[in-house]
């Protein structure tokens, strides 16, 4: 076996562990990414595409943001419909922030050749990933690489591993609590090369189900339709995707899509999903391997950024000050942010997507007065939007 050492070791090179490594890096702290696939496959995962400026502030920190800032749109507003009727959120009237319309593949990528002009290491393809002793102050991860075995010891471990992840896995289960909500439908998403059907995207609630127009740039666009968790890709071809989809847009809006040939399509099932705590020992879950939310609201991304920022504050402070009592801190802080985010984007979904017999008549009229409600309201459209743009990042005591 060969051993290595390296100050944090991180598992998974998503946006998490990309972002953590340069922030860590700029201060001067050794990290190593271990990665179960390759860079060619972290980068065929179509996801995110709206990031808060906190997260944008973050990566301008890790010296990775000139394509963002060149290239990702500023969005001061976003629009909710309701059958027919747009309801405009404007966000930076409400809040004075906007959010950066940027793929998480650009962003990842993005973060990938800035590490890897760096020179900083990142183990593509490293088989069996796992933590050891993480309760010890020496802990260590064994991988095995091209048939080699390696020893990687560290003084921390980031857990950046993504929902189905080992890190997880390693807290004892008598220790964590795991709370979850799986929803009863799926998002098909479809990207093709077309003008986006509106300046602003449009979440619509409509009695067919939940559509999302998004966006990557003037010539990209991301279109999401909700489906039965049955469907399959072999159900929806282009054609049916873009009929259905058509009919879910606004009325004022429908005649100005444009349709094409798709470039990616997939499913996803939807759930909102939190394990507690995050921190055990010396490793730290961060993102997605401790937390998932529906993407209504796009929280995901966004609530790993605000878990980095944490991990980041707390490393500069053991590294630089030598201060290790704050470790504990990262798990409160970072739960605090999360919870509103999970309810954040928990009550965006029940609001606009149709829950089937789920749901009893009594229960829908109470949905529309909530709607109608909030979306008549500036006290209303002012709650959503302060969510939608990202509440802020938690200091440590
Ligand atoms: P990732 O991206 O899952 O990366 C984890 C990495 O860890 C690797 N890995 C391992 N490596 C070594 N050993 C192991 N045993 C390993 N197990 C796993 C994996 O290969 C992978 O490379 O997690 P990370 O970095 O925490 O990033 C989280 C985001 O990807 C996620 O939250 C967002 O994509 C969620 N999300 C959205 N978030 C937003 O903020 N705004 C959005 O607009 C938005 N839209 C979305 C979304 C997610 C979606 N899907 C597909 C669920 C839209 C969709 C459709
Ligand atoms: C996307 O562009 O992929 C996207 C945007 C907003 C969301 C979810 C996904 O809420």
């Amino acid at each position: 076996m060969e051993t290595k050492k390296t100050q944090v070791a991180i598992i998974g090179a998503g946006p998490s562990g990309l972002l953590l490594g340069l922030l860590l890096d700029k201060q001067g702290i050794d990290n190593i990414i271990l990665e179960r696939v390759t860079g060619d496959y972290v980068l065929g995962r179509i996801r995110a595409g709206v990031l808060e400026q906190g997260f944008a502030k973050l990566v301008r920190e890790a010296g990775a943001a000139d394509n963002m800032d060149m290239l990702g749109e500023v969005h001061e507003g976003v629009e909710i419909s309701f059958n027919d009727e747009i309801i405009p959120i404007n966000l930076k009237e409400l809040t004075g922030e906007s959010v950066i319309v940027y793929g998480q593949v650009d962003i990842t990528k993005d973060m990938m050749q800035v590490r890897a002009k760096r020179g900083l290491e990142t183990v593509y393809e490293a088989n069996d990933v796992q933590p050891h002793d993480v309760k010890s102050d020496t802990p260590y991860i064994t991988y095995e690489k091209d048939g080699v075995s390696y020893k990687l010891e560290c003084d921390y471990i980031a857990g950046c591993d993504g929902f189905h992840g080992v890190s997880r896995q390693t807290i004892p289960e008598d220790v964590r609590t795991e709370y979850e909500k799986v929803y009863p439908f799926g998002w098909l998403g479809l990207m093709s090369d077309t003008k986006p059907i509106n300046p602003e995207l449009i979440y619509a609630r409509t009695d067919r189900g939940f559509a999302l127009a998004s966006m990557r740039s003037q010539t990209r666009s991301r279109y999401y339709i909700q489906v039965p968790l049955e469907d399959t890709i072999e159900d929806w071809s282009d054609d049916a995707f873009w009929e259905e989809f058509r009919k879910r847009m606004p009325a004022g809006v429908r005649d100005n899509l444009i349709t094409g040939p798709s470039i990616e399509k997939s499913i996803v099932p939807t759930r909102s999903f939190i394990c507690e705590p995050l921190q055990y020992g010396n490793l730290f879950l961060v993102g997605d391997a401790g937390h998932i939310v529906p993407p209504t609201g796009a929280k995901g991304l966004n609530l790993a950024a605000s878990d980095v920022a944490t991990l980041y504050k707390i490393m500069i402070r053991i590294y630089k000050e030598g201060d290790k009592s704050c470790i504990e801190q990262y798990s409160p802080i970072a739960l605090r942010r999360i919870w509103n985010g999970v309810r954040f984007s928990w009550w965006l979904t029940d609001l606009l997507h149709d829950f089937g017999d789920q749901k009893d008549e009594f229960d829908k009229k109470m949905e529309t007065s909530e709607i109608e409600y909030f979306l008549k309201s500036e006290a209303g459209k002012k709650v959503i939007a302060e969510q939608y743009v990202g509440l802020p990042y938690e200091d440590l005591k």
